[in-house]
């Protein structure tokens, strides 16, 4: 279906530079840089089927993929609650936001698909340890209080580094990213409500667990946004191609910003001293993030990694007898059409 937009991938590769020298293009392939240039500096799109430099195509896959692998991971810390949630409407409620994580990673996987690699690849790389997710996605849920907190936080934390994406330069992101943030806010609301209700009507034992899942969600919500700017290595580049609208310490202290009221009305205090005003920077100063933390859990050795890993990973193998059904009954009926056709 998206044969035309893949055509690229091999005569690039067959241009590609020498190590440590510039690439070297053909006066067509000029041509359609330059084009493909002006259209990102005037803030336009670019759509599946359009030439693109196969660096912006590595780039998004990169990006797409990590991002749909994140939301079917991300299902697991909440899918840990479903048979615990206190009450029936938050069971239900639990229910319909995870369901809608599984949704975002199907448009998230469709829209990398657009760019030439196989769902089948992308997940490979993601249950051979390969393929990063969220760094946030490692961390326990041990009471209800965390689901609360993943409400409100971790999605707090997507939304303002998702929100840009809705007007990502690659067309096919950019519309899966305008569903996908209108159901996040609705989920960072239950969360922020079934907060509410635990400090508002409920016992001191029940406020202790959410400034506990405060405590401990906190440090890792803020390294959700990814490694300061003068460490990230794709930044710049993505910037300028239109594929980020903002830096990551950008975001952060946004994030940081809109929290801190939010934590005032709930009535939790944030789990950092050096978190004042400036008037200023008219910001929220914060102290010190432990990125040797952030680099470990990245790398594999967070306090969950094993276990989610594992989890998807069994997920794929208990589900290969639906894929062979599907293909099994795909095939039954392609070969019922083509008899008709024949008859
Ligand atoms: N965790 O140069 P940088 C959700 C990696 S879904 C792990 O700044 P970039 C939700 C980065 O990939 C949340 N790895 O990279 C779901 C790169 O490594 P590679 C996910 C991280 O791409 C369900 C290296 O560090 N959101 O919230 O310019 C339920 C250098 O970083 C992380 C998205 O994926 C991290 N936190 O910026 C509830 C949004 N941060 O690839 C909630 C889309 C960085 O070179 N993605 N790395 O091996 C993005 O906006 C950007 O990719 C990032 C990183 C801001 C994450």
């Amino acid at each position: 279906m998206y044969t035309q937009a893949m055509d690229t991938m091999g005569k690039e590769a067959q241009n590609a530079p020498a190590a440590g020298q510039p690439a070297a293009l053909a006066p067509h392939q000029q041509q359609l840089m330059a084009r493909f240039d002006a259209r990102i500096d005037d803030g336009g799109f670019i759509e599946a089927k359009d030439w693109m430099p196969d660096h912006y195509r590595r780039t998004l896959i990169r990006q797409i993929s990590q991002h749909a692998h994140s939301e079917i991971v991300g299902m697991l810390p909440e899918g840990n609650w479903v048979t615990r949630a206190p009450t029936l409407k938050r069971k239900a409620i639990l229910l319909a936001k995870i369901q809608d994580e599984g949704g975002h990673g199907l448009y998230l996987y469709a829209a990398a698909e657009t760019l030439g690699r196989s769902r089948d690849e992308l997940l490979a790389d993601l249950h051979s340890g390969k393929a990063k997710y969220s760094s946030i996605f490692n961390y326990p849920t041990l009471t209800w209080a965390d689901v609360g907190v993943i409400g409100w936080l971790v999605d707090g934390a997507a939304i303002m580094n998702q929100v840009p994406l809705c007007r990502c330069s690659y067309a096919p992101y950019a519309r899966a990213m305008v569903r996908i943030c209108r159901e996040e806010s609705f989920h960072q609301r239950q969360g922020y409500d079934a907060l509410l209700a635990m400090m508002q009507q409920g016992t001191d034992a029940q406020r202790a667990l959410v400034q506990d899942a405060v405590n401990r969600w906190w440090w890792p919500c803020l390294m959700m946004f990814g490694p300061p700017d003068a460490e990230s290595v794709h930044t710049a580049q993505s910037m300028r191609w239109g594929i980020k609208r903002n830096s990551n310490d950008e975001l952060r202290q946004k994030f940081v910003d809109a929290t801190v009221q939010q934590a005032q009305v709930l009535g939790v205090s944030l789990p950092d001293p050096e978190l004042t005003w400036n008037e200023t920077r008219q910001h929220w100063d914060f102290g010190a993030i432990d990125w040797e933390e952030f680099w470990r859990v990245v790398g594999g050795d967070g306090p969950c990694n094993a276990e989610r890993l594992a989890a998807r990973v069994k997920a794929w193998d208990d589900g290969a007898w639906v894929r062979e059904a599907a293909l099994a009954h795909a095939a039954k009926e392609q070969a019922r059409q083509t008899q008709q056709e024949a008859a």
